[in-house]
């Protein structure tokens, strides 16, 4: 077999080969999307040498395997992170310019794939490229959505959404695995028997429908471990059941081809709040399906039907309840199709689940009607009473004749089937995402749990793969780095420690100071080309980079940027540094709120614009569809980090993260990760503001919060929340936030007034940007607190959440 060599002659020869044969051009004529292709199929050439001999290497090894089941793979572009993964990033960059091809421009033809919603799609990805970093195998799986997070465009400052259509050029990552499509059954109804003295059930009239599965490689760095991300996509039986149409049956043989078409057909995008939507459970339950169904063939292949050894060969890990049917699936697999009894096949399962919580907010967790179950899922909702019946019993024994209790922690309850409860009865592993996330799990939402077995509760706190979130979004910093302490911290980003020294080296300080300049006039290439807005590199860059949320407290920004903007217009002879805030986030379509804020923060940009003096100090930019591929350019432009959820609210955060490790400060609250910033950097290099969890959780027991008091005494906020109603803002429409006035003062329908402690925060919130302002003017401090912050973001690679994963939960080698 001819191998080809991939040193910079085989790169050029490969890329302008593919050109003439695929597309009949040369690299000047070309397409700027062509020769993305061309350069990207070079690439997927390469990777698919290892990628063979890695599934060989498996085979042969006989070891243990995690899959990674998750409804969201937020990936971003593949291109440039492989490059640096193959560590051959040198060599295409010579190429291209042998081949006087332009990498930027040929890099962003890349579609980003958009397979998620926020923190938890991202940390997926992340968790996969450190996986195969740190050659563990695994293999993530999730659903082959046709379209992805819709892409946002602000019109007259509203958000509108389009549709993503990633794959309409093809997708050069990916490939079709014929040889693993498998066929997923939903609806019917069970027939029951006794066959041999053993109970058998089968399901009848239900519709089928193949999962076909893509396999997409994921290059771990400088290392030949490539693992697989599989994407399950839903087809009609044969295109068109001829039999069931033959039948005359035509309005069933539709149906069955519309379900098929619509179950991938788009990701949801609300990421906070949950809705009972059957296409929703269809679909997690379709990918969960075919995933096990895959696994069990796999493990078959390798050891045969000895499922006791299940266990030491194979570990499913659900990303949040999404794919907790994957509980009562694996036990329905082993019954029925595999025709062990029922103790075994619970036992068996308990012992290769674990899972992830990543919210406690009660609105997003997952409780699915049981009368939908039943009808769509009839076995599996059948397993799932025999799993409630004999998890009540135990419960029982443990909290005796308390049936509130156990009501509350049951499997099926009030007419629903409660899905964080399922996966942390069945478990054998529950885990969240920072100390103070772990610690709100086992002390509120899952104490009682948490009392009938402590030891299956951990916290590992997120990380992010400094691959991509350094090394690649920040060329820059990165050659700086290694001019600077040489490259270890490509493989140990705790080396990063090492830069600590040069904090005190007024020469490094100016280098990282032109760094960050250039990164602040890349990003304003960005917004000029997608917005006509130039960014001044002499502003301080303010970043809030999320999904829009109330928690997230995007409003209390907002309200603090309308304050400074009247103390100037109030006062001639202010003064300050220049600041411009940006704010990059989508909302969900359906959350009224959110929108809203979206909404007043351009009009506050506007506000401000027009103001002559105060246009000078303050911007308010509103960066358009914040995806990866923003976020990668933003991130490394950023001098402030706003982390400003209501304490308790946010599991962990991973922008927070990537914002230190490219240097920016974080001004936020002491919840999820920020409190493990803190710990990392010390007070001095961290502003930290607001009320602690306990005291957030104090103030909702006792119900005494109200916001109207600290309107009443704080002249500020009230002459700021009055011009929300007075036309400032809307001057066509002066009611425009009537509804954020209202929640934040009265509340609504029942609900308490300002919930997430906007106003309750601010005076807190004032007196760190106060703080931080004094400490920007002193270059000198500011720079040293910013590379002190650069060199203890180590710790948060996801490689080390990675090995605590590994060596608590998992124990693959
Ligand atoms: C929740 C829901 C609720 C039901 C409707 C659909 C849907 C889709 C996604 C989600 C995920 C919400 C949980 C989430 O994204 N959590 C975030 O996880 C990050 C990674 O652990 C963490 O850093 C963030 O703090 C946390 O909000």
């Amino acid at each position: 077999m001819p191998t080809t060599n991939f040193d910079v002659s085989g790169i050029k020869q490969s890329i302008v080969g593919k050109l003439q044969r695929y597309y009949g051009v040369t690299v000047k004529t070309a397409t700027p999307q062509q020769r993305y292709k061309a350069a990207a199929s070079t690439v997927r050439d390469q990777i698919m040498q290892k990628w063979m001999v890695s599934r060989e290497q498996r085979a042969h090894a006989q070891g243990k395997r995690l899959y990674y089941l998750s409804v969201e793979f937020l990936m971003g572009r593949s291109l440039n992170s492989n490059l640096i993964n193959l560590c051959s990033q040198d060599a295409y960059q010579e190429a291209f310019r042998e081949l006087d091809i332009d990498p930027n421009a040929l890099m962003i033809e890349e579609p980003e794939p958009a397979l998620g919603n926020g923190g938890l799609g991202r940390l997926a990805a992340c968790f996969l490229d450190s996986l195969s970093s740190l050659d563990i195998p695994s293999m993530g799986c999730t659903i082959r959505y046709e379209y992805g997070l819709f892409r946002q465009k602000i019109v007259d400052g509203q958000q509108v959404e389009l549709p993503d259509m990633w794959l309409a050029n093809g997708n050069v990552w990916e490939i079709l695995v014929a040889e693993d499509i498998c066929q997923v059954h939903f609806g019917g109804e069970i027939r029951e028997a006794v066959v041999d003295g053993r109970r058998v059930f089968t399901l009848e009239n239900a519709y089928t429908i193949d999962a076909v599965p893509y396999d997409m490689p994921i290059v771990g760095y400088d290392t030949d471990c490539v693992n697989t991300l599989r994407t399950w996509s839903a087809h009609s039986r044969e295109g068109f059941d001829l039999k069931t149409f033959g039948r005359g049956e035509y309005d069933k043989a539709m149906d069955e081809m519309k379900m098929a078409e619509v179950i991938n057909k788009v990701l949801y995008p609300e990421d906070s709040h949950w809705e009972g939507k059957m296409l929703r459970m269809k679909q997690q339950y379709f990918f969960v399906s075919a995933t096990l169904q895959y696994a069990l063939k796999d493990f078959k292949r390798q050891y045969g039907g000895d499922f006791d050894l299940l266990p030491e060969k194979v570990v499913f890990h659900i990303n949040d309840t999404h794919p907790g049917l994957a509980i009562p699936e694996l036990i329905r697999l082993l019954i029925d199709q595999e025709g062990l009894d029922w103790e075994p096949a619970q036992r068996i399962t308990h012992r290769c689940v674990a899972y992830t919580n990543h919210t406690v907010l009660q609105e997003a967790l997952e409780r699915w009607p049981q009368d939908m179950m039943r009808q769509t899922l009839p076995r599996i909702y059948m397993i799932l009473e025999e799993l409630n019946r004999r998890s009540c019993e135990k419960l029982f024994t443990f909290y005796p004749d308390q049936w509130d209790r156990i009501g509350q922690m049951a499997i099926l309850a009030y007419g629903q089937v409660h899905m964080a409860n399922l996966c942390v009865a069945l478990a054998f592993s529950v885990n969240g995402v920072s100390q103070l996330h772990g610690k709100i799990l086992t002390e509120g939402l899952f104490h009682d749990y948490y009392m009938t077995d402590p030891a299956k509760f951990s916290a590992i706190t997120n990380g992010i793969t400094h691959r991509r979130w350094l090394l690649s979004a920040n060329p820059g910093l990165t050659k700086l780095l290694r001019e600077t302490i040489g490259d270890g911290f490509y493989r140990d980003a705790q080396a990063l420690e090492k830069l600590l020294p040069f904090a005190e080296d007024a020469a490094f300080r100016q280098q990282f100071d032109a760094v960050k300049r250039i990164n602040k006039q890349r990003l304003s290439q960005l917004t000029q080309r997608r917005q006509g807005i130039t960014l001044d590199p002499d502003f301080i860059f303010d970043v809030q980079a999320k999904r829009l949320h109330e928690y997230k407290r995007q409003l209390l920004n907002a309200l603090h940027i309308q304050v400074l903007y009247n103390r100037i217009v109030e006062d001639s002879g202010y003064d300050a540094p220049p600041r411009l805030f940006l704010f990059g986030a989508k909302a969900a379509p359906g959350y009224y709120r959110a929108k809203l804020i979206i909404r007043y923060i351009n009009a506050l940009a506007k506000l401000i614009d027009s103001h002559p003096r105060a246009s000078k100090f303050l911007k308010v930019v509103y960066l358009e569809n914040y995806d990866v591929s923003t976020a990668e350019l933003l991130m490394p432009a950023a001098d402030i980090s706003q982390q400003l959820s209501t304490a308790g609210k946010e599991a962990s955060g991973t922008g927070n993260m990537k914002f230190m490790m490219n240097g920016a400060l974080t001004l936020g609250t002491m919840d999820g990760a920020n409190v493990e910033i803190y710990e990392q950097v010390g007070a001095e290099n961290i502003y930290i503001f607001g009320m602690r969890a306990e005291t957030v959780e104090g103030m909702y027991r006792e119900g005494t919060y109200n916001p109207m008091a600290i309107f009443e005494t704080n002249g500020e906020i009230r002459r700021a929340l009055s011009q929300w109603l007075d036309g400032t803002l809307f001057p066509d429409e002066p009611m425009a936030l009537q509804d954020l006035y209202h929640m934040l003062l009265m509340g609504d329908m029942g609900g308490m007034a300002d919930a997430y402690f906007v106003l309750k925060d601010f005076g807190s919130y004032s007196m760190a940007n106060r703080r931080m302002m004094e400490d920007y003017q002193n270059r000198e401090i500011w720079q040293k607190k910013a590379i002190v912050n650069v060199a203890k973001s180590g710790f948060f690679s996801s490689d080390r959440t990675i090995r605590e994963y590994n060596e608590m939960i998992w124990k693959i080698r």
